[in-house]
């Protein structure tokens, strides 16, 4: 019986699939009470304590609420776990029939416009509304990479269907080309971590390489017969990645302000993404210990300030994949809200990647 048997890596993959949504979530939910601020050194010293205090083990507290990038996130989950070949009428009905119930979940300010035309409208064509938000120029916010973690997981060996889906789940909320390629950015640095092998370090120059080779065809290029210099900003950002991560610790001070004047911490895709690519090999390339880059990463992206739920949940979702779940604090995890739920969907996700996957074999 080929169909339903399970590969000898499931059970790695398993705790990668956790280790990516748990990740994305606990980003999510430990940045967004900082959302908007402006981090001092003082603040840096708050935020290494309440993370230290989150991880002790007899600690109570408050649950730590998530906000609209995780909303967003269980939506595409959900869709895919239900329907296995991507549904974009499913996920656009589940994202306004989400934001409907609970409104309250920090939502960009524009993006309810395009929830509200697609409830008005019946879902007759689901890509018209976000089409025509900024005057047709479309969002160019983090809003559709900030949600992308599921897409990266369920085609992790199969990268052209990976971008055809995250492209057209991107094109349900965000149109604009800057809004599109963060998310296939932030898609191919999750998948990236599955080719790594499990417990092997990343060489954090290989891995900028490969992602500054994949976004060339996304991004246009200087021409020379035209001597005209055309734009490519995702990978400006990247070569600007390669040069930060020469930077030696000792400069941190130096570097932490440069890093907010060159990659950013707003809540445009292009201000974010590449940020928090940054926060995770910056993790990689100075935490001798596996099991601790995840926390440093994450805590580094909240002390960015800015837009810190959602760079801490991309950096989270990265930094989960690569180390999956058993290096992420399991103290830490039980703060967070629907923590037990997100374990479940991880694993259905991959169970519906399974089937699917074996019934394509068998086909
Ligand atoms: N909305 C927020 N944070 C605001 C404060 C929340 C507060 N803490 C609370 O609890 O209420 N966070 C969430 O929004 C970001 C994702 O936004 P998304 O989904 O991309 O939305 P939208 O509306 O499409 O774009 C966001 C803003 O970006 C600017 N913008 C986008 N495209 C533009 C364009 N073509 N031209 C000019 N401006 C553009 C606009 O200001 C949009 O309102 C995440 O941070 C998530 O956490
Ligand atoms: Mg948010
Ligand atoms: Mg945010």
């Amino acid at each position: 019986m080929i169909r339903n048997m399970i590969p000898k890596n499931y059970e790695i993959l398993r705790k990668k699939f956790r280790g990516c949504l748990l990740g994305s979530l606990l980003g999510d939910c430990l940045g967004a009470p900082f959302e908007g601020d402006f981090i001092t050194s003082g603040d840096k010293i708050v935020i290494k304590n309440y993370l230290d205090k989150l991880e002790a083990p007899d600690f109570k507290g408050p649950v730590k609420q998530y906000t609209d990038d995780t909303a967003m996130t269980r939506c595409i989950a959900k869709a895919l776990i239900d329907k296995p070949e991507p549904d974009y009428v499913l996920m656009a009905k589940l994202f306004v029939k989400e934001y409907f119930l609970e409104p309250k979940r920090g939502y960009g300010q524009n993006v309810i416009t395009v929830f509200k035309k697609l409830k008005q409208s019946r879902f007759q064509d689901v890509f018209k509304p976000a089409s025509e938000q900024f005057d047709g120029s479309g969002s160019l916010g983090n809003g559709g990479a900030m949600r992308i973690a599921p897409l990266a997981l369920y085609f992790f060996n199969n990268y052209d269907l990976m971008i055809d889906a995250a492209t057209k789940a991107t094109k349900l909320t965000h149109t604009n080309p800057l809004g599109i390629n963060g998310a296939l950015l932030q898609c191919m640095a999750i998948q990236q971590c599955f080719m790594v092998k499990h417990g092997e370090k990343i060489d954090v120059h290989r891995f900028v390489d490969e992602l500054l080779h994949k976004m060339k065809p996304f991004e246009y290029e200087e021409d020379e017969d035209l001597e005209e210099i055309l734009e490519k900003p995702y990978r400006e950002k990247l070569l600007t990645i390669q040069n930060l991560l020469q930077r030696t610790y000792d400069e941190d001070d130096v570097l932490y302000d440069e890093i907010l004047e060159t990659l950013g911490n707003s809540i445009s895709a292009l201000e974010s993404v590449p940020t928090a690519i940054y926060c995770f090999l910056k993790a990689c390339s100075e935490t001798p210990e596996l099991k601790d880059i995840f926390r440093n990463a994450v805590e580094y992206a909240i002390s960015l300030g800015g837009d810190t739920d959602t760079i801490a949940s991309m950096t989270g979702a990265i930094a989960g994949a690569y180390v999956g779940e058993e290096h992420l604090n399991k103290h830490l995890i039980k703060h967070c809200e629907k923590h037990e739920e997100t374990i479940e969907m991880a694993d259905n996700l991959l169970a519906a990647r399974h089937e699917q996957t074996s019934e394509m074999k068998n086909s």
